[in-house]
């Protein structure tokens, strides 16, 4: 029997791992016990969506909707719904809090246990999917799947933001700023006088190059193989950028001479196991931290001589910046609105939503450094 309760919409679906997006038409069923209903404004186009579509990570199943980096108004809430109501601006989160387990009682982490991906593998908690497309189950992603006019997430993956915010460009703040930034301030915390590198200048990376300014660093580095990142970069903070092609010698050893042994603080911000043994080997010998930003493909791993961390350098990571982002998300939507951080300088295109397969070209070409799509 046809539940009248059922939203049919579009959403981009992806079949298959390196299949385009496809815009269908997809059954949305309505929010089940502690689920909310959300109508997506805007949504980027993220790198971490790329590597889904191209099935390098572990936490994508087939079919799905990818996406989970958006911002929308509630449209209906389930059973024992208190934190949300219809018509409330939300951000729907990627990194939920149950705010119960062992980890969600631990300040030292974001990351919750009970709501993983590794838990929840691209279904709801109770192991259904809320997306139905040509009779199939369809798997979400990241607990959002914001490329989608209408999504189904559980309550502790949203958070609600100042229902004055523009919902376009603080979509970003559901990761690739947040993540950039949270790794300068919070993962590293950046001294004020510091040296930083930042490797890879997409939104996550100039993300970090803001949070190493606003930290106060001396001197932030960029590097990046595609020069046409250096204006924003430069514009955004970083005092200088360097292209590793531009040397015979390695980038590790180009960073160390331009800072006299390295740097405080490196950020790996590409994906990618070689930037990721290059950035550790650019930061300080005795004082380095080098925080691993990007997730490289599934199957790839890293080989470094443990002899690098015997004089003192560190190695770190996060995601989301570590932090929890149900609090830290509304607070960076009222820092964006009251001008004191400039997410909108990250957003480069705007696309309506069907134009989706053109958004991911403009990523992979290096054209863009944010697409938001809008619905
Ligand atoms: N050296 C220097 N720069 C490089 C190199 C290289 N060898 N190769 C590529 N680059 C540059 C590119 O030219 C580009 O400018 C930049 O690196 C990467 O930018 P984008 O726009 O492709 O990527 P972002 O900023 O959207 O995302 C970067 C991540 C590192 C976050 C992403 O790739 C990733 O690894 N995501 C998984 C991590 C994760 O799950 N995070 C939580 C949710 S996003
Ligand atoms: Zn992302």
């Amino acid at each position: 029997l046809h539940d009248p309760n059922i939203i049919k919409c579009r959403a981009a679906v992806t079949w298959g791992v390196n299949k385009p997006f496809s815009i269908e038409e997809v059954e949305v069923a309505p929010p089940k016990v502690n689920e909310i209903r959300i109508k997506m404004v805007a949504t980027g186009i993220c790198r971490t969506d790329d590597h889904g579509m191209k099935g390098k990570l572990e936490n994508s199943y087939f079919p799905i909707i990818l996406g989970h980096e958006g911002a929308g108004i509630v449209e209906s809430i389930g059973e024992g719904v208190e934190r949300f109501k219809p018509g409330d601006k939300v951000i729907p989160l990627c990194l939920p809090q149950c705010g119960q387990c062992i980890c969600c009682n631990d300040p030292r982490t974001n990351i919750c246990i009970v709501a993983s991906t590794d838990n929840r593998r691209g279904l709801m908690a109770d192991g259904t999917s809320r997306y139905t497309c040509k009779g199939k189950q369809i798997y979400n992603f990241f607990h959002t799947s914001t490329f989608s006019e209408y999504i189904v997430v559980e309550e502790i993956a949203a958070t609600k933001i100042d229902n004055n915010a523009p919902l376009d460009n603080v979509s970003l703040i559901g990761c690739g700023f947040t993540t950039g930034y949270g790794a300068a301030l919070n993962t590293a915390k950046v001294h004020p006088g510091s040296t930083c590198a930042v490797f890879g200048l997409g939104c996550v990376g100039l993300a970090a190059v803001m949070g190493c300014k606003a930290a106060g660093a001396s001197r932030i580095i960029g590097v990046d193989i595609n020069k046409d990142k250096f204006d924003l970069a430069k514009e955004l903070g970083a005092t200088e950028c360097i292209n590793p092609k531009d040397y015979d010698k390695t980038i590790e050893q180009v960073l160390q001479e331009k800072t006299g042994g390295g740097l405080d603080y490196v950020f790996e911000c590409v994906g990618n196991t070689n930037t990721m043994v290059a950035a550790i080997k650019s930061s300080h010998f005795a004082f380095g931290t080098t925080v691993i930003v990007g997730v490289s493909d599934k199957n790839e791993t890293i080989t470094i001589d443990p002899m690098i961390f015997l004089t003192g350098r560190k190695m770190a990571s996060s995601i989301l910046g570590g932090l929890r982002v149900k609090d830290a998300i509304p607070k960076l939507v009222t820092a964006y609105m009251e001008k004191k951080v400039d997410v909108g300088k990250l957003v480069t295109h705007r696309l309506p939503f069907e134009e989706i397969n053109k958004g991911f070209d403009l990523l992979q070409s290096g054209k863009s450094i944010r697409t938001v799509l809008l619905f």
